[in-house]
């Protein structure tokens, strides 16, 4: 949204307090998940990738032919199902709550051969495209470089995939590029941003 310049306000639930299995949450989002997106109107929108496309619809971020849109969708499948569901839970265990981490050490090991599996695609196509869908960044990079660029939090050695850690800079590089941290718990002004018709 900073990077669309729409203006926005961030609430943050705490998952490790439970706070998205709370009937408050649970009566605003019945997923009891995170991310979730309410727009002024009164809809709303779960998963991550559903947003993306939402918020991008006709700006510089959507990807434009149909093959590129269907490659950003093919890329976002494949980081929902190869990439997230393994470097999720192993950062989880190992970085935000390690004290399981010895518990949980044989599935972190799962997890992390897996992970690796989706590294060896994803460096495989990023050593021949600089992005992940047509030849401009898109919403397909933001979702990939989600849980990629935190994988070392979750065990992973990066520099064995040079393709990755060139685009990992080259996005990060990106003038429009807003760091996790620069909005994590962010109450955006909405004087600094353009309202540009989240309706
Ligand atoms: N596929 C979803 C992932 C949503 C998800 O699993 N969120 C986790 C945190 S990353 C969550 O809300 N967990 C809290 C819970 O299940 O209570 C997306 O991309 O938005």
């Amino acid at each position: 949204m900073m990077q669309l310049k729409i203006a926005y306000r961030t609430e943050m639930i705490d998952v490790l307090k439970g706070e998205t299995r709370q009937p408050r949450y649970l009566a605003i989002n019945p997923n009891g998940t995170v991310p979730f997106l309410c727009l002024g109107d009164g809809r709303t929108i779960a998963e991550s990738n559903a947003m993306l496309w939402y918020l991008a619809a006709g700006s510089h971020l959507a990807p434009q032919s149909n093959y590129d849109q269907a490659m950003a969708v093919q890329w976002m499948i494949f980081e929902q199902t190869r990439l997230e569901p393994n470097i999720s839970p192993a950062r989880f265990f190992t970085t935000i709550l390690p004290e399981h981490r010895e518990e949980k050490s044989a599935e972190i090991a799962e997890w992390q051969r897996k992970g690796h599996q989706g590294l060896v695609l994803l460096d495989a196509h990023l050593s021949k495209h600089d992005f992940i869908a047509g030849d401009r960044y898109s919403i397909a990079d933001i979702a990939v470089y989600g849980y990629t660029h935190v994988a070392g939090e979750g065990g992973f050695d990066l520099s064995a995939y040079p393709g990755v850690m060139a685009w990992l800079d080259r996005i990060a590089a990106n003038p429009d590029h807003v760091g996790m941290n620069e909005v994590s718990g962010a109450s955006v002004p909405k004087a600094r941003y353009r309202r540009v018709g989240v309706k």
